[in-house]
């Protein structure tokens, strides 16, 4: 072997009698097939080589190893595996270091457990979030991890996902020392060099100690089996992770490994898997917009927020927490007050919490100011305005910010749903216009529509993908239609249930069924959250251009009549008495429910949560696939962020076109046409689909072509 050489994937470098591996595989250094087989073939022929006295790994760039390559799951696998790797690691007879930098994460830190020693720099991110992707940490973590630190802390580290720092490592004794300085190559080296002199051994992590109570791993194996059954939602990877610790405990090494293998397999095999690493690789996806790539973003050091109501409120915390400052306009004294009021609540509540100082406010508070002239916004960068949802207020408003406004500042609209083209083509600089739709609370939901009107220029979208970078959300660029990506697939959806109700299924049994599919609430739930009211003042907006054709359910209208609005008029769907939170049915929305059902000659009928499913989900399908036909969504992942990020959408479904794929498009399209027969008004095959079908094509293979 030449002491300098380079495979692709791991460059090696002979330094003192030290080899040193250098994992090189951007952008996280993952453990794909090349350094796999490039890690185990220099470890073996370390083994072999008399000018090697030890071996240390470490990573290139900005991370140790970020885990297995995630994109490999799925396909054929390739040898060797990477519980081969790590034990061809632990097996090497000379000693061997991992220096660890950034992220040492699942599979990562699995080879560094393999490892005989560990060194953390203080920028060290450990952990093993296989659960996060519907996995177990599948190279010996379940085995080396409790055998090392104790099954409680394991356990922990395995089922929460979190990522420790070095500090936290060193306490938990995952790694034996943290480096001083940032040179990850000059520490390990040193730690190696230090621990060769004292002439320290091959230790084999196998061979710790940590399972040696065996009466506190069994407590802490029950009490994890205890709660993850009551908590963990479905998901099938965490009763496997603690199956996994168990076997650690009471399994030969050798067997508890390969036990392990096999739990991972049937990990890798489920869908929850191919769910969650679609959810992973679909919100890094949803930030590459074309015009992001295309243009440089413009400067945004201030912003503007115009309307101090709930939404504009939201907004401006959002921003303050960025750390931008603030200007608030209102059309009066008052309006002000209660827009700085709706602000200070929110970081109250932080107060009150225990997670934010009064000196925090005050000085995140240093950076709003408010004002009733609209002149105010003369210097600001970014101006959001977030009034009452009428195109004449809007117009008014976009008015003034055209008169006001230096020249290349961006003037955002949160509108949901009004024509955003035509409030840009209403100003003298219609380039500059973009949409921001946030979802409420704005300072906490994730999601922001990036909504991109006919005449915005390139560096306007740019400049918003980047401001939502600073805002820590999620963005997903959206053509101008009536409700974007999210507000108009929701409107068919939430139709569909509308009927089912209508047709014989009580609210409180769809409900029951959406919350069985892992969404948080129910289509009913979430009106009355939100407020019956909203849902109320829209469809009267909408009556006079509804398609005389199309089937109209009035049961929410004479809900709406009686002013029974949901949990802030103590009554909707359900009944909330005494201002809980929780409702319970109400007899007389059922008895309202009748009436609406005789009125319309309709004979109720019963339907099964599988029926109720299917229906919700097909309806939900369609029009998604409907948005990304008429290039209102760039691609299917961007409407499955979309609902994943801003409509509850359970992660491991990985968004509604992931789990078209995965149900079948076709069956889906079967459903589709079966519920035409009914109604062939509302049940219309988006065109995509039926493409697809018969191509015999996928969503997913959509996914790349943007
Ligand atoms: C595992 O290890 C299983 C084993 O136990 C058993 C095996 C037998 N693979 O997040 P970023 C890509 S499961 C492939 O923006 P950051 C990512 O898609 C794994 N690709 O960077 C993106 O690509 P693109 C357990 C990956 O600096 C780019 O890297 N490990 C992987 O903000 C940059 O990503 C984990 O769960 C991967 N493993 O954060 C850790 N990871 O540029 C998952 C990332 O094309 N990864 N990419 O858009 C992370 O948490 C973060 O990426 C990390 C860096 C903290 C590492």
């Amino acid at each position: 072997m030449t002491p300098e050489s380079s495979g692709d994937s791991v460059k090696q470098a002979l330094r003192d009698g030290i080899l040193v591996l250098t994992v090189d595989n951007p952008p996280v250094n993952a453990l794909g097939a090349s350094v796999r087989h490039e890690l185990r073939a220099a470890i073996e022929a370390a083994g072999r080589d008399r000018a090697v006295d030890a071996i240390l790994i470490v990573g290139a760039g900005r991370n140790f190893i970020g885990g297995a390559d995630i994109r490999e799951f799925g396909k054929l696998p390739q040898l060797p595996t990477l519980p081969d790797v790590c034990n061809a690691i632990e097996a090497s007879r000379k000693p061997v270091f991992a220096a660890i930098h950034g992220a040492a994460l699942g599979g990562g830190l699995e080879v560094a457990l393999a490892a005989h020693y560990r060194i953390a720099l203080g920028n060290a991110k450990l952990g093993l979030p296989e659960v996060t992707l519907g996995l177990l940490p599948g190279a010996g973590g379940t085995q080396r991890a409790p055998r090392l630190i104790g099954a409680k802390a394991a356990l922990d580290l395995m089922l929460s996902g979190r990522h420790v720092g070095a500090k936290e490592a060193l306490a938990l004794g995952l790694v034996d020392k943290i480096g001083e300085t940032v040179d990850v190559l000059a520490e390990g080296l040193a730690f190696a060099q230090a621990l060769l002199a004292a002439r320290a051994p091959a230790r084999k992590t196998r061979d710790a100690d940590g399972l040696a109570d065996r009466t506190a791993s069994r407590a802490a194996i029950e009490a994890a089996r205890a709660e993850t059954s009551k908590k963990s939602h479905g998901l099938f990877s965490p009763l496997k992770i603690v199956d996994a610790v168990q076997a650690a405990l009471e399994l030969p090494f050798d067997d508890g490994l390969r036990h392990e293998r096999q739990l991972f397999l049937q990990c890798l095999d489920s869908p929850q898997r191919a769910g969650l690493i679609h959810a992973f690789l679909a919100e890094r996806e949803v930030v590459k917009a074309p015009e992001t790539r295309k243009a440089k973003p413009r400067t945004i050091a201030s912003v503007g927020v115009v309307g101090g109501g709930t939404m504009g409120a939201g907004i401006a915390v959002a921003v303050l927490d960025a750390g931008l400052p603030v200007t608030m306009i209102e059309r009066d004294e008052v309006a002000l007050a209660r827009g700085r009021a709706h602000v200070e609540k929110v970081y109250d509540g932080l107060i009150a919490k225990g997670r934010m100082t009064r000196e925090a406010k005050e000085a995140t508070l240093a950076r709003w100011s408010g004002s009733t002239a609209y002149d105010a916004l003369g210097p600001v960068d970014l101006v959001i305005e977030a009034v009452f949802e009428e195109m004449t207020v809007k117009h008014a408003v976009f008015a003034e910010l055209d008169r006001v406004c230096k020249p290349g500042a961006v003037l955002a609209t949160n509108t949901s749903y009004l024509d955003i083209d035509a409030l840009a083509a209403s100003i003298s600089r219609p380039g500059d216009v973009v949409g921001l739709h946030f979802f409420s609370p704005a300072n906490i939901m994730k999601l922001l529509e990036v909504v991109v009107p006919a005449q915005v220029s390139a560096d306007v979208v740019a400049t918003a993908f980047d401001l939502a970078k600073k805002l820590r959300k999620v963005p997903v660029r959206a053509g101008v239609c009536d409700g974007f990506i999210g507000n108009r697939v929701l409107a068919i959806y939430r139709a569909a249930a509308d009927h089912m109700m209508e047709d014989g299924a009580s609210p409180y049994q769809i409900d029951r069924a959406v919350r069985e599919f892992a969404f948080p609430m129910g289509p009913f739930q979430v009106s009355d959250l939100a407020g019956g009211d909203i849902g109320w003042a829209t469809r009267k907006r909408r009556a006079a251009t509804r398609d005389p054709k199309a089937r109209y359910v009035q049961i929410a209208d004479r809900i709406c009549e009686r002013g029974w609005f949901g949990q802030k008029t103590g009554r909707g769907y359900y009944l909330y008495p005494d201002g809980a939170r929780a409702g319970t049915a109400d007899p007389e929305v059922e008895a309202i429910i009748d009436a609406e059902r005789e009125r319309a000659g309709i004979t109720p009928r019963a339907f099964t949560d599988d029926e109720i499913i299917r229906r919700y989900m097909a309806a939900m399908i369609n029009e998604g696939a409907n948005v990304v036909h008429q290039g209102i969504a760039l691609r299917p992942l961007d409407v499955d962020v979309t609902f994943l990020y801003g409509y509850g959408f359970p992660r491991h479904r990985g968004g509604p076109m992931k789990y078209a794929d995965t149900v079948g498009l076709a069956k889906v399209l079967a459903d589709i046409r079966e519920f035409a027969q009914e109604d062939p008004v509302f049940w219309q095959p988006s065109p995509l689909i039926v493409d697809l079908v018969e191509r015999g094509a996928t969503l997913a293979s959509l996914n790349q072509s943007a």
